[in-house]
């Protein structure tokens, strides 16, 4: 497979950015190799500037629910740029945005529109530490919420489970403030609360886990965890950015039947263009500026040609048996996956909710349902595979601990072109 004006775009591209890209797990670094670059996608098809084609299972991680360039997203970016790409004031697309989250999300009873996942999660703790006035925060351990200094913390020894530094620049007096449990371990979050929980200003969780790769929520968790921050005074804010009517028309909160006090989004709400969210209880969010003290603020917050794309995307996903049609190609895809390994002999594990799923090469097939399972994984072998799929026209996510992503473009079709590619790869393991 030629990818010499990658190669050549990437020696580049490194002399000019960190590692020669925007953000970080787009380097490859998980799967070895080097990166493409893409000049255009096309419904569930990518086109690298090499000309190589490939079924796209990233889908710009997430947001691209409907595949690349969906005429009515574009159509609508377009008409909004004819009439200008920012205000810096109010315009009447955000009211219409603000109006469908709510809609489909009723949990959400006000909401702020941001650029980003990591403004929304930032603010939103912000918001639930300026409400509470508490400062500890509680996340899971492998659980990704943006790069705001709070979440870039890993779980410290010892029971106290303190947060220590993920990251050199994030000081160790805002890590101490973060503490972690296993994620599915409600007894390790009962202990911590029984501890700490007069100090916990919130928890904050995906749901459906994305950021290890896919892990999915034990009965009793979700619920457990809105039951003991009822019980401590804390504020329960979900991490919708990727389950976000991703998962279910209403996101994670309506598959699983939670109701938190706050909500983050992002990714599908932008239809691949920038925009974030946060939102939740009416009382909360009156708390945010300039209503209320809690300060939070964005030049390009609500733009109007990403509001558009949003607009457009929920929209559509409005129609009659977008999820259905989501849920069965997913369900036929990972089947076939797990079909195709168990002739090949191959041990793995897919995780799937919905449009979102990963294969864990486990040792033996085990169950993946936390840090430290998924940590089992033969992230060398998932490398192989990762390659091997390229060569045959289907991109992965590159990393073994992220998730992929179905979308309504993928079909039969697909579907039959990424088994065939599965086959040969998982023999060349
Ligand atoms: P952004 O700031 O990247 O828009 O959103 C941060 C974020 C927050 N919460 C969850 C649950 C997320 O998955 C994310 C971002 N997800 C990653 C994928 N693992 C984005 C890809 C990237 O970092 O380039």
């Amino acid at each position: 497979m030629n990818t010499e004006r990658s190669k050549r775009l990437f020696d580049r591209a490194k002399a000019l950015m960190p590692g020669g890209v925007n953000s970080p797990v787009r380097a490859f670094r998980g799967v070895g190799g080097e990166p493409l670059f893409f000049k255009s996608g096309e419904g569930a098809w990518l086109t690298d500037v090499d000309g190589n084609r490939y079924v796209d299972y990233v889908g710009s991680w997430g947001p691209l629910i409907f595949g690349h360039a969906f005429p009515p997203i574009v159509d609508a970016v377009t008409a909004a740029a004819r009439s200008g790409t920012s205000f810096g004031a109010p315009h009447p697309g955000e009211v219409t945005l603000a109006e469908l989250i709510s809609r489909r999300m009723p949990s959400v009873e006000k909401v702020r529109l941001v650029s980003s996942g990591t403004e929304a999660t930032t603010a939103a703790i912000r918001l639930a530490r300026g409400a509470t006035k508490r400062d500890v925060i509680l996340k899971f351990e492998g659980c990704y919420h943006g790069a705001g200094d709070s979440f870039l913390v890993k779980a410290g020894s010892g029971v106290e489970t303190l947060g220590l530094p993920d990251s050199p620049g994030v000081p160790a007096a805002l890590a101490r403030l973060t503490l972690t449990a296993p994620f599915n371990d409600l007894g390790a979050v009962e202990r911590i609360f029984a501890e700490r929980g007069g100090e916990i200003a919130a928890v904050i969780v995906e749901p459906v886990v994305g950021n290890m790769g896919v892990l999915i929520p034990r009965p009793g968790f979700l619920e457990g965890l809105r039951a003991l921050c009822t019980k401590h005074g804390a504020i329960f804010i979900l991490d919708e950015v990727m389950t976000g009517f991703r998962v279910a028309r209403g996101g994670a909160q309506e598959r699983y039947g939670i109701r938190p006090d706050l909500t983050t989004l992002g990714k599908v709400i932008g239809g691949g263009l920038p925009v974030g969210a946060y939102g939740g209880r009416r009382e909360l969010m009156s708390l945010i500026a300039p209503e209320g003290p809690i300060y939070q603020a964005g030049t390009l917050s609500g733009n109007p040609l990403a509001v558009a794309a949003g607009i457009a995307c929920l929209e559509a996903l409005g129609s009659p048996g977008a999820y259905e049609k989501l849920e069965e190609t997913s369900r036929q895809l990972c089947d076939g996956i797990e079909a195709e390994a168990k002739s090949a002999g191959v041990p793995l594990t897919v995780n799937r909710v919905g449009s979102m799923w990963t294969a864990f090469f486990t040792p033996h097939g085990e169950p993946v349902f936390d840090y430290a399972s998924a940590k089992q994984a033969d992230t060398a072998r998932f490398g192989r595979f990762f390659h091997a799929l390229l060569e045959e026209g289907v991109y992965l996510a590159p990393s073994q601990f992220e998730a992929c992503f179905v979308s309504l473009a993928h079909g039969p079709r697909e579907v039959d072109h990424t088994l065939a590619a599965v086959k040969k790869a998982l023999r060349r393991l």
